[in-house]
């Protein structure tokens, strides 16, 4: 039966039933803030709950018990779980940096970014822009998924440093190739860049 996961203001963790909204169990542990992600991270059959504190990232299980911790840097509160290559595990992502949970190895950083120190409210994107495989796009910094070098066209740079800037991905033109949007939700903005 499907459930409802959401994070209060208060810092709860709550899981309703869908067809009811029944009251199912509830979690003190997550940001106040903090947006949640759910995938089988171990590949158990079971899903995990991906969500956020001030200063780590949590797993829990599917009934809200805490899996699994690990020390993040900067202030996003918006968890991405993503593969990064076909047959690889599901990969957390928060920001630039990059987190493998695996029930005999906990949580540990692949990759972690200290650069996201200076970042808020990020969110970022996990889009194939190329052929190349998969990237991650925060803020307007284009990043290759697996090694985390910036791949970013000059066009991009005017936003260096911009912490504010929602990513999207999408074909606007219609020419079959993904395009980003950039969204400046302080400036009031909207930059497009399509595929060349
Ligand atoms: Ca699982
Ligand atoms: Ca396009």
């Amino acid at each position: 039966m499907a459930e409802i996961l959401f994070a209060t203001l208060a810092g709860y963790l709550i899981a309703i039933r869908g067809s009811d909204c029944k009251f199912l169990w509830s979690a003190r542990s997550v940001e106040y803030s903090s947006n949640i992600a759910v995938a089988d991270l171990d590949d158990d059959g079971f899903p995990e709950i991906v969500g956020t504190q001030d200063d780590a990232v949590i797993v829990f299980d599917r009934k809200g018990n805490v899996l699994a911790k690990a020390a993040r840097k900067g202030w996003s509160n918006s968890p991405l779980i993503r593969r990064f290559e076909a047959g690889g595990p599901p990969l957390i992502v928060l920001e630039r940096s990059v987190f493998k949970y695996s029930s005999a190895h906990g949580l540990i950083a692949v990759r972690l970014d200290p650069s996201d120190a200076t970042k808020f409210f990020s969110v970022s994107v996990v889009a194939d822009l190329e052929s190349g495989g998969p990237s991650l796009i925060t803020g307007a910094r284009i990043y290759e998924g697996m090694t985390g070098v910036d791949m970013s066209p000059s066009e991009l740079t005017m936003f260096s440093g911009a912490s504010d800037s929602l990513p999207v991905v999408a074909d606007l033109n219609g020419d079959g190739r993904p395009d980003l949007w950039n969204v400046r939700f302080r400036a009031g903005e909207v930059w497009v860049w399509f595929s060349p």
